[in-house]
């Protein structure tokens, strides 16, 4: 099988992902796909909070057509930041938020960049509203956020949790929206809540349980906040609950540099864990 990297979310950071690109090989200094047959994964979060959305996902889509001309492959997951700016393009002017005011004003309030709203097409609309919410890849379970009630809320298994997104996405029912953009906010289920009694590694094996797959990468939760160090420190994942999950989210808009991840083989991951004896998971 080829090599697999997975970049976690970009939230408008055109710059930092072109420099990531260039750095883990991906791309060549004119911005070309120079990966060959390599399989590249972003796990979503393209908009908001940093002024360049649109210039990125075109980026994107044009080096998903090239790595696609030499047998490479590249895919992409929605965010709930991407859900978002669909909604905002299809209610922002006719919708009030929860808390008053114009859907768009809150958006814009929240980081969403008015640019990107102005240049979005009707070609970024349907690439958006195709991306699934999760894939296996390898025994990996990619999906964009660290949340379990999301997910299992939408279906029992990969396939139906990407059917039921694919038919909300394209349809106009407010209520589902809504409903899809607040249960996207949820994070950190697969850490111990002493308190609620919740078990992260637990809730990680069920998940992987239901939907297959030996470890689970997501997105969404920037490492800087949960390890509590500088975003410009953070070049690699975090890996928690027992070794079940891979947190990729670089932080890039808090100011990481950002990194893609090359999955390991499993040996390799066996290896890397199993030298850390005694290190808190
Ligand atoms: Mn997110």
């Amino acid at each position: 099988m080829s090599e697999t990297y997975v970049i976690g979310d970009i939230h408008g950071q055109y710059d930092k992902l072109v420099h990531l690109l260039k750095r883990g090989n991906l791309i060549d200094p004119h911005l070309n796909w120079r990966a060959g047959t390599t399989n590249l994964y972003f796990l979503g979060d393209f908009f908001d909070r940093g002024s360049d959305g649109v210039s990125s996902l075109e980026l994107i889509m044009r080096l998903q057509r090239q790595a696609a001309e030499v047998g490479g492959k590249i895919s992409a997951l929605l965010g709930n930041h991407d859900a978002l700016m669909l909604s905002v393009a299809r209610f922002g002017y006719s919708k009030t938020s929860r808390i008053g005011g114009l859907l768009v004003e809150s958006w814009h309030r929240n980081g969403g960049r008015m640019t990107d709203l102005q240049r979005l097409k009707d070609t970024h609309i349907e690439w958006i509203q195709k991306l699934p919410g999760m894939a296996l890849v390898g025994d990996r379970l990619l999906v964009h956020a660290d949340a379990f009630l999301l997910y299992t809320s939408y279906g029992r298994s990969i396939e139906s949790v990407n059917r039921t997104f694919a038919r909300l996405l394209t349809g106009n029912d407010e209520d589902e929206w809504e409903r899809l953009l607040t249960e996207f906010s949820e994070r950190m289920a697969f850490f111990d809540d002493v308190d609620m009694g919740i078990n992260g590694a637990q809730v990680a094996a069920e998940f992987l349980r239901i939907y297959g797959g030996l470890q689970v990468v997501h997105g969404h939760t920037p490492i800087c906040k949960i390890i509590r160090q500088p975003a410009e420190m953070i070049t690699k994942p975090l890996v928690y609950a027992n070794g079940l999950v891979i947190n990729i989210d670089h932080g890039l808009y808090l100011g990481g540099p950002g990194f893609a991840y090359k999955l390991p083989t499993w040996i390799e991951s066996i290896a890397a864990f199993s030298k850390k004896p005694g290190k808190r998971q």
